[in-house]
């Protein structure tokens, strides 16, 4: 069924019942000097490009190949259209290697064709913290698709992240492949209902009209909450503080450190939006929410180009109620002209999903793990990692 994920070091669906094996590694490291020293070999009329993200017109040309051919929802009616700085940001974070950076071009015209990344992260399962490669952006364009060029990318990586010493992996798909540790649900909630409605993104309620829609969704012009606040450089160890004793909670998670935290959720214009509760009173850092910026194109609409979607990325309650700070940051993304906040039911988001009325998509996202097994798998609200 699986040609080539059946090859690979992940949980089989055939050992799904067998609950004598143990969690950890599947296999042990080889040895460095027996990775294999050269790439992969590719159908001829293609070569291997280790990408410079910071060459403007190779920026351009993966942003061009991933808003033509990246992730579609079911119905073919928008594609994630990640910016190019968002795209900078994703792929250079403290660390990274630029050989994780792979693209592939057509020999002749030198045509970008086909990509993966990864980037290297601490991710925590259970008590056991381990160096992982992040691996993203998998692409290869439509006019490619179906000849068995994505087995080729994965082997690449995995080549080039073994080349570090590495030998786990962390990684989400729409597609169901062996063997979720988990599958998560997304949901939505309309900022913007009208041009929602308008593009397709969503429908007009049983019993319901447009003004009483708009009126549903109706939200405060201003956060609410004393101390409510934009993230700075100088909140990153106390919003580090805070989210490393969050995430301790779940059973898998990132282990960030200052230097992680300062570049995944210091704000970003248009990238990336982090914003805190300072009290008033004593001026300590209690709450902390975040979201990421991911437009999607609109397929086929003779009106709207994009939509401008917020995904809720890291939060953190201790003394303001979460409903009452994610209801904040519906007001910011409002503010700043969001058409709709997505969010997954990972973590405690059950907690304030149907309160603050979003609605669940027809979407999920599966999280896997590479070379890692997690007896049983684990539930969407003990994951505490959410990949970009
Ligand atoms: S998920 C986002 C993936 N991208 C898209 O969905 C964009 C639109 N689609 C495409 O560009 C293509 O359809 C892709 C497949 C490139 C997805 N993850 O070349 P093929 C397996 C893993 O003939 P194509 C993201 O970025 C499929 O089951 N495997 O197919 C995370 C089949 O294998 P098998 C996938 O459609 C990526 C084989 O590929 C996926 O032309 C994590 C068919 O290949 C998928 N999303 O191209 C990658 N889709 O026969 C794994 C299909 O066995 C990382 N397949 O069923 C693993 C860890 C590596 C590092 C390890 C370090 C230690
Ligand atoms: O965005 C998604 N679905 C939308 C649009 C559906 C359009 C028709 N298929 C959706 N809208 C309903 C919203 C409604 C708002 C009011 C309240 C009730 C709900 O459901 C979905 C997620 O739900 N997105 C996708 O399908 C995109 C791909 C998701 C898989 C991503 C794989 C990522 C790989 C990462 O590495």
């Amino acid at each position: 069924r699986h040609k080539f994920w059946e090859t690979q070091p992940v949980g089989q669906f055939r050992d799904a019942a067998d609950t004598s094996l143990p969690d950890g590694a599947i296999e042990p490291p080889t040895p460095l000097s027996e990775v294999r020293a050269d790439p992969y070999p590719l159908p001829a009329a293609f070569e291997w490009l280790t990408c410079d993200l910071d060459d403007d017109a190779l920026l351009a040309d993966l942003y061009s190949l991933l808003a033509h051919n990246y992730v579609e929802d079911d119905e073919n009616m928008f594609r994630f259209n990640y910016s190019p700085a968002f795209l900078r940001w994703a792929l250079k974070p403290p660390s990274f290697f630029r050989a994780w950076h792979i693209g592939v071009r057509a020999k002749e015209s030198k045509k970008l064709v086909a990509f993966i990344s990864g980037v290297p992260a601490r991710i925590r399962a259970r008590d056991d913290v381990v160096r992982m490669a992040e691996i993203n952006f998998l692409c290869v364009h439509k006019k490619l698709r179906s000849k068995r060029l994505a087995p080729v990318l994965i082997r690449e990586v995995t080549r080039r992240v073994h080349q570090e010493n590495i030998w786990q992996a962390a990684y989400t798909a729409g597609v169901v492949l062996p063997t979720p540790i988990t599958t998560c649900r997304y949901w939505h909630r309309s900022l913007n209902p009208k041009k929602l409605i308008d593009v397709g993104f969503s429908r007009l309620g049983p019993r319901m009209t447009m003004s009483r829609t708009v009126r549903l969704y109706k939200l405060p012009d201003a956060p609410l909450t004393p101390g409510f606040r934009r993230m700075e450089l100088r909140d990153v160890a106390a919003v580090t503080r805070l989210l490393r004793a969050y995430l301790a909670k779940f059973v898998v998670a990132p282990d960030f450190d200052e230097v992680d935290v300062e570049h995944w959720l210091l704000p970003q214009e248009d990238v990336v939006d982090s914003y805190l509760v300072e009290s008033p009173e004593t001026h300590e850092v209690t709450d902390f929410c975040s979201f990421y910026t991911l437009p999607s194109s609109v397929l086929n609409n003779a009106t709207y180009a994009t939509l401008k979607a917020a995904y809720s990325y890291y939060n953190v309650s201790t003394k303001t109620p979460l409903q009452q700070l994610m209801n904040d940051a519906l007001i910011v993304a409002k503010q700043k002209n969001y058409d709709v906040f997505n969010a997954l039911d990972v973590m405690e988001n059950e907690s304030f999903l149907k309160e603050l009325k979003f609605g669940p998509g027809d979407g999920q996202l599966h999280y896997y793990l590479y070379n890692y097994r997690i007896r049983n798998g684990i539930k969407p609200s003990e994951l505490g990692l959410v990949l970009l």
